[in-house]
């Protein structure tokens, strides 16, 4: 396994404010970067903005502010919602701070230099929304409507630098049928597949109708298209366009660029071509999720229904930050398929898996514990029986779930592990035979061998369910964070005579807030 582990998000736009959809797809990249640091891996975790084109710049006009001033303000507001959902990332790339331009500047000649880039008339279906040209094909299946906002489409015209994607088709063709893993989930690879098959058109590298962007070097007028500009991010905030930083050099290539499915050609094709174009390796995979939709419908500004920053803070206050997590990665449209978030679904996740299971069974453990051996760890003296082997293969499947970004999959060992402690207990029922002095000594067994598995459990829930399952760390005695991965889900780490205090992780609530 390599030691180093890298992720990325979108870039957000600065023109909107912050939604459930920013923070899903960043909370998802957290889980996963979470699981790699606590494995000892090298781990970079990368988010930020997009704060380029016309549309940031005709929202500061609206405002009366100037689009840096409006940038400023929103990035601020993206920045403190990663504080708010304590989402660790490792750095924040913003568009138009200077170490992003310059090395886009950087990157855009050596394109130029390489042969990749000319300069031509073009005429075609604009997406004024999306700042996007469609081929007549596409845009004539949409009615000549966005795809995404349904707004008509312009027949625009403009003289521009163009990036020869379509001198790419070869290899990117190659490169998905050697690398059936690079565009997941299979569903959306198949979707990349066929438009690829319909033929490239070139894309635009600049805009000359407007001024909010980075210059194009030695073409006065000219800006870089606010797509080029963004996608270099992944690349500028490792400094992979100035050679003389390379500390963050080995975090490249990305092992995932998670995005929404509505950018994915962007980011299957167009970047793919542009590193083919400068030489550099390609990200391991670009994982498209799907949509967030709010009871039954559509989010968009038109319906005013996106579930906002007071409607997710709604939910982790009365919640907790833990729930929301959990039924954002476990419930969450990380498929091919569209989730509706209902109010009512994530009472029901709460209470199923936080409540009664999660809560539950670390309180019966503990509970047990402290009313039949002082609160202190007891000997097993049947050494785990089967639990040892069981929850070696338990943590076997959660790593090479989390190493392939099966987060639900990975989720699912973690709390059956718990399902399996409470099946365990309603099995041997301790409580029953803690009442016969003579059999003390299987109650201890049993009771050792439960608080062991739930200390693993609690280990791999780490990732989904941060603030809880450290109250469960320091309740049950487990020092064990400082060490290294290996040693830390190695069963045995809770040792007879640790003090173990009852644990309440997961308060009963009784109703749902409202949507
Ligand atoms: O597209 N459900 O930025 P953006 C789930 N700046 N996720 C959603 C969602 C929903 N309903 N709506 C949005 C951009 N997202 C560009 C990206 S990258 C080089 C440039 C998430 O602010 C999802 O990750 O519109 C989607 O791709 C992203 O927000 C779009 O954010």
């Amino acid at each position: 396994m390599k030691s180093t582990a890298s992720i990325t998000t979108p870039i957000y736009y600065v023109n909107d404010k912050p939604h459930i959809g920013h923070v899903f797809t960043t909370t998802v990249c957290d889980v996963w970067a979470r699981a790699m640091r606590m494995q000892g891996r090298d781990t970079f975790f990368l988010t930020g903005t997009d704060e380029h084109g016309v549309k940031v710049e005709k929202s500061a006009l609206a405002h009366g502010v100037t689009p840096q001033e409006w940038a400023d303000r929103n990035a601020a507001e993206f920045r403190r919602v990663l504080q708010l959902f304590d989402l660790t990332n490792d750095d924040f790339i913003r568009t138009t701070e200077p170490r992003h331009e310059a090395q886009v500047q950087a990157l855009v000649e050596r394109l130029k230099a390489a042969g990749v880039l000319y300069k031509g008339a073009f005429e075609g279906w604009y997406d004024e929304g999306e700042e996007n040209y469609l081929t007549e094909t596409r845009a004539k299946e949409s009615g000549y409507k966005s795809p995404v906002n349904g707004r008509p489409l312009v027949r625009a015209k403009e003289e521009n630098w163009y990036f020869r994607l379509s001198a790419f088709a070869p290899r990117l063709m190659e490169l998905f049928t050697s690398r059936p893993d690079f565009v997941r989930p299979e569903a959306r690879r198949n979707e990349v597949l066929g438009r690829l098959r319909e033929g490239l058109q070139d894309v635009p590298m600049t805009r000359t109708n407007f001024s909010w962007g980075i210059p194009m070097p030695g073409d006065q007028g000219h800006v870089i298209y606010v797509w080029i500009d963004a996608l270099f991010n992944y690349i500028t905030a490792l400094g992979l366009g100035n050679d003389s930083t390379p500390k963050r050099h080995p975090y490249w290539p990305a092992d995932f660029h998670v995005i929404g499915k509505e950018i994915l050609w962007f980011h299957a094709v167009i970047w793919p071509a542009l590193l083919m174009a400068l030489e550099m390796p390609l990200p391991q995979c670009v994982f498209a999720h799907s949509f967030w939709i709010h009871e039954g419908q559509k989010m968009s500004k038109s319906l005013g229904n996106f579930i906002d920053l007071p409607a997710m803070e709604g939910y982790v206050s009365k919640y907790g930050l833990d729930a929301f997590r959990w039924f954002m990665v476990t419930r969450g449209p990380l498929d091919s398929t569209d989730t509706d978030f209902r109010a009512l679904a994530f009472h029901e996740t709460y209470v199923a898996d936080l409540v009664n299971t999660v809560g539950n069974c670390s309180s019966r453990v503990t509970a047990m514990i402290a009313k039949t051996f002082d609160g202190v760890m007891p000997a097993d003296s049947f050494a785990g029986g089967e639990w040892p082997a069981r929850c070696a293969t338990v943590v076997q499947a959660w790593q090479r779930h989390m190493q392939q970004f099966e987060l639900g999959p990975a989720a699912a060992a973690a709390i059956g592990l718990l399902r399996e402690v409470d099946g365990f207990i309603n099995r041997t029922e301790p409580f029953k035979l803690a009442k016969d002095p003579s059999r003390r000594d299987e109650v201890s067994s049993i009771l050792a061998q439960c608080a062991e598995a739930v200390r693993i459990a609690g280990i791999l829930l780490e990732p989904f369910l941060p603030h809880r399952m450290k109250d469960l760390q320091s309740a049950i005695g487990d020092q064990a964070p400082t060490m290294d991965w290996e040693s830390r889900v190695r069963w045995g780490g809770l040792k007879p005579g640790t003090r173990i205090t009852k644990v309440a992780l997961y308060p009963r609530l009784e109703a749902a807030v409202a949507g």
